[in-house]
């Protein structure tokens, strides 16, 4: 069986939710970030990690994708245009909403207080409003890549509703009215009683 590690309000959870949605089981271990639990599965502290058999994979993105090559589900086969097209999605939403998030998170919390700088918060709240209504223009259908979920459907949806657990700003209905339809999907929500 997988083993997830990680906390449910953590990347782990776009791992836990994608496992529900192609139906594998897993168990979940919800370690903190740096905590000595997730060291000791990824020596640098981050979560999540997956265990699968001997083997134990980091980065949520990688390991979403991993699950998805190996059960061949929610992805475009390796190797097509419409993979090529569907990993240029995953990245977008990496530099344009994880990567935004991200920051905002080090200069609320994450770095050491001295090293913070607040005042960006503002500027990072503009840059994820612009990518928020960027996607908004390209979603035309119940999915980022049309009527089949995909892995950045799970990443974009995680981030928005990061975006609304940071505070930030919800101009874009469109957009997170399509996070609202995947929140509740039955996956999401078996993902989400995990952790209760
Ligand atoms: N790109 C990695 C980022 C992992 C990451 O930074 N996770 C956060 C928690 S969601 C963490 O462990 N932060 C602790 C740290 O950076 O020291 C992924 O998607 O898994």
């Amino acid at each position: 069986m997988y083993k997830v590690i990680g906390s449910l309000r953590s990347r782990a959870f776009r791992v836990m939710w994608m496992l529900e949605e192609i139906g594998q089981d897993y168990e979940h271990i919800p370690a903190a970030p740096n905590s000595d639990k997730a060291r000791a599965y990824n020596p640098s502290g981050k979560i999540p990690a997956l265990v699968d058999g001997d083997a134990v994979l980091t980065d949520s993105v990688a390991i979403m994708t991993y699950l998805a090559d190996k059960h061949g589900a929610l992805t475009a086969p390796a190797g097509t245009v419409a993979r090529a097209k569907q990993d240029a999605m995953t990245l977008w939403l990496i530099d344009e909403f994880d990567a935004i998030l991200w920051s905002a998170a080090k200069h609320t919390f994450a770095l050491p207080e001295d090293k913070r700088v607040p005042a960006i918060r503002d500027s990072l709240m503009f840059e994820f409003d612009r990518s928020a209504a960027a996607l908004s223009k390209r979603l035309d259908g119940p999915f980022l890549m049309g009527d089949q979920i995909t892995v950045p459907d799970l990443l974009a949806c995680h981030c928005l509703n990061w975006a609304m657990g940071a505070k930030f700003p919800r101009t874009d209905e469109k957009v997170f009215a399509y996070a609202k339809a995947l929140r509740e999907r039955p996956a999401f929500l078996a993902a989400q009683a995990r952790g209760a």
